[in-house]
């Protein structure tokens, strides 16, 4: 599970202009995003909600190529795979996945994503960690979590995920239950529930179609439910946070020089190298 710890080092706007001289807004320009790339009716269920899907930002071929890419990384990577970040038993698991091939790069520039993101996070934001998760058959289950330790503000939120379904997601094989508006509790599951295993009376499962990308507010309580086919089933989390906050995975440390030198100044912003 992803949780990360509050780093107060510097005020939330520090950081917003680089070392390249581009804001995190200056970058999303660059990189499609406006006012308007998501709709006010998108903007009113992700606040309300704090979740959103949005349907077909990855085609079928790319869905599938990316699993394919997923597969042959959890060959090669064998027992190690996942352990950057976090392994879990039941799951193939991956992390640093920007510097593992140039396909999972859409993951930090989509329009869409990052409009997400600006919505939720504000001005100042940038990846924390890219990393897969392939709940295996008869496995998958998680409690309900927030990707954050503490209680938070309503409103005041420091951390965003999107998850990339690269299998359909059925009622059946593992997909993501949330809880609608518990963004907005200013409760933590893992402190406030009596059993986070437990199903909540109010959990919705995040069914959908392969190529969809479900944002969600990393405050709102969410897990993986058991996987009851014969098949993995599989996404990638993007998982963003504000720029005053310490990265999941330090993207400078993480990255290769040859990666950074082919990303471009604004994914370079995005990512915080
Ligand atoms: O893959 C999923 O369905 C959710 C995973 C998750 O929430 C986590 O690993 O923290």
């Amino acid at each position: 599970m992803i949780e990360v710890e509050r780093h107060n080092t510097a005020a939330h706007l520090e950081g917003a202009r680089d070392g390249r001289g581009m804001t995190t807004l200056e970058a999303l320009s660059e990189l499609g995003v406006s006012e308007d790339t998501l709709s006010e009716d998108e903007k009113a269920y992700l606040d309300k909600n704090g979740y959103l899907p949005l349907e077909g930002l990855l085609s079928e071929a790319e869905a599938d190529g990316l699993r394919q890419r997923f597969d042959e990384l959890v060959e090669v990577e064998g027992e190690d795979a996942g352990k950057e970040v976090h392994q879990e038993a039941g799951t193939y698991r991956l992390s640093n996945l920007i510097d593992k091939d140039e396909r999972f790069w859409i993951c930090i520039s989509h329009p869409k994503v990052l409009a997400a993101m600006h919505h939720v996070l504000g001005d100042a934001f940038k990846l924390s960690s890219l990393n897969g998760r392939a709940a295996l058959p008869g496995q998958g289950l998680q409690g309900l979590h927030a990707d954050w330790k503490g209680r938070i503000e309503p409103g005041d939120y420091y951390v965003c995920n999107s998850i990339w379904l690269l299998s359909d997601f059925t009622k059946r094989n593992g997909a993501t239950r949330v809880v609608p508006g518990s963004h907005d509790s200013g409760m933590n599951p893992r402190e406030d529930l009596e059993d986070p295993s437990a199903d909540h009376p109010d959990q919705v499962l995040l069914t959908a179609k392969k190529g969809t990308v479900v944002i969600f507010n990393s405050h709102t309580w969410h897990g993986g439910t058991l996987n009851q086919t014969d098949h993995p089933r599989y996404g990638l989390h993007g998982y963003y946070t504000r720029r005053d906050q310490k990265q999941q995975m330090d993207q400078k440390v993480s990255l290769s020089a040859e990666t950074v030198g082919r990303l471009s100044d604004a994914q370079r912003v995005i990512l915080d190298v």
